[in-house]
């Protein structure tokens, strides 16, 4: 029964069915689906839509409307989620956003609902953030991680950008730094001097565990 709910899912978002994927998404709820593994059935989606777009065999209302149709049952999920985490001591304080540039926001908020069910309190700083205000997030909110995301070779460039603002700042070592997004690597967030990188919401969850040491 699960794997024909997670399939109809797959089914609705690749199709931009907005009002059957929420009925699936609330039919999975209901009948105790893991929610993340909802969440990787339209993850799993919308990139055979990115593919497409890619290859050019679909357009940008394509993966515009895939897009939307998964942001549109992300917070029935999102809730469950939730949920299951709550009533945890926080393990503590994370700044997330999407770099400057960059309008992705499906990952980046996957990964900050990840967070905050395995127990962090998260400061979601949205999209297109510069460094500046990422900066500014850091000493604000007293951030023991901050989270980036970028999607495009374009946008990654942003992420050394912004640890060079934190150096200059004199705050780098302040704070541990992960990245992450479609358009990362390990490679790269080596290279740039990150603390960790994950190519996965889960993942990126653990990874924060471990570079606050709990
Ligand atoms: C949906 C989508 C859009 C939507 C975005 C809607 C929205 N509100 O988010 C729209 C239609 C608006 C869009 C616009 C554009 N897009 Co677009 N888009 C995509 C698409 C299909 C899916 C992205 C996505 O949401 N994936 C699903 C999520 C869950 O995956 P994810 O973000 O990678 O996140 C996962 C991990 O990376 C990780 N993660 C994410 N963040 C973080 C952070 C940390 C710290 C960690 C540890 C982990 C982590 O966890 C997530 C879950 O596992 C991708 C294709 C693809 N294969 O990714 C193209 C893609 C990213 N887009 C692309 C392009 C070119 C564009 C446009 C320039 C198109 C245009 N001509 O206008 C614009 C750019 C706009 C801008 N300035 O940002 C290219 C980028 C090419 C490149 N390599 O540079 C891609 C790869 C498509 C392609 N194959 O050509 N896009």
């Amino acid at each position: 029964m699960s794997t024909e709910i997670l399939e109809n899912l797959k089914k609705a978002v690749m199709e931009y069915d907005h009002e059957g994927a929420a009925t699936l998404a609330r039919k999975a709820v209901e009948e105790k689906v893991d929610p993340l593994e909802a969440l990787n059935a339209l993850t799993v989606a919308v990139r055979q839509v990115g593919d497409g777009f890619g290859r050019g065999e679909l357009w940008l209302p394509d993966l515009i409307g895939a897009a939307e149709t998964m942001m549109s049952v992300m917070p029935i999920l999102d809730e469950e989620i939730e949920r299951k985490g709550a009533k945890r001591q926080s393990l503590g304080t994370v700044a997330i956003g999407t770099v400057y540039g960059d309008i992705h926001t499906i990952g980046k908020t996957m990964v900050a609902t990840l967070l905050m069910a395995e127990g962090f309190t998260v400061h979601d700083l949205g999209i297109n953030v510069t460094a500046e205000t990422f900066v500014e997030a850091v000493k604000k909110y007293k951030v023991d991680i901050l989270a980036m995301s970028a999607l495009m070779t374009t946008t990654a460039p942003e992420q050394r950008k912004v640890i060079s603002a934190l150096k200059e700042k004199g705050i780098r070592d302040k704070v541990k730094i992960m990245v992450g997004g479609g358009g990362i690597t390990q490679k790269f967030a080596d290279e740039i001097g990150a603390d960790g990188y994950d190519p996965t919401a889960p993942g990126a969850a653990k990874l924060a565990r471990t570079l606050v040491g709990k």
